[in-house]
């Protein structure tokens, strides 16, 4: 676990961005991913930075709903990891997807509370209108505990958040799914089997 209380300096550059944004006409949500990815900024993060297009190693699909829910709501990636979101807002209200430290996201939250029409769009967010799709690429390069929500007034209160996790690959090497060695071949059954013992802390 690692979330720091942010620098005040940080939530000070937040209201910045705000501000703003607030100037521009409503109404210009970045809903499309090609116009945003021309003018993404890559600006370092604590939960990672602006992916390319040519480096995504994995495509993780995000359904939305106006139950305040994402599916899947916990994710696991690896340090390194580009990961392609593809958002699917299946209900009747547009909804969001911020990429975020969970006390980062709790203050973003209630500017939107304060401030319900204010525009935001950043690399690490997607806003995505009724049956429409959005879509981030964002590059995980430091390992922690991240949130991803819909920062919407009242929808992050109503629990529409999930978790990422971004584990090191002694971590990783842990994880279920994966297969990225070559298969063994049948003789091998030894290192297999010794594979095989559950550790501690293993979820399947
Ligand atoms: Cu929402």
């Amino acid at each position: 676990m690692d979330r720091q209380i942010k620098p005040a300096a940080l939530v000070l550059g937040l209201c910045a961005l705000f501000a703003g944004n607030s100037a521009l006409a409503h109404g210009g949500m970045a809903t499309d991913a090609h116009d945003a990815d021309a003018q993404v900024v890559k600006e370092q993060k604590d939960w990672g930075i602006a992916g390319d297009r040519d480096q995504v190693d994995r495509t993780i699909e995000i359904r939305m709903n106006d139950q305040m829910r994402f599916t899947p709501d916990k994710l696991q990636v690896k340090v390194g990891e580009t990961i392609r979101f593809v958002h699917r807002n299946d209900g009747q209200m547009l909804h969001e997807f911020v990429l975020g430290t969970k006390p980062e996201l709790d203050k973003h939250a209630a500017l939107m509370v304060k401030f319900p029409g204010m525009q935001h769009d950043e690399p690490y967010m997607a806003h995505v209108a009724p049956s429409k799709n959005g879509e981030i690429i964002w590059t995980f390069n430091q390992a922690g505990e991240f949130d991803f929500a819909c920062l919407i007034a009242g929808h992050y209160q109503a629990g529409m958040v999930g978790e990422i996790s971004v584990v090191g690959d002694a971590e990783a090497d842990s994880m279920p799914i994966v297969a990225r060695e070559p298969s063994a071949s049948p003789t091998d059954s030894s290192t297999r089997a010794a594979r095989a013992q559950p550790r501690e802390g293993d979820t399947l």
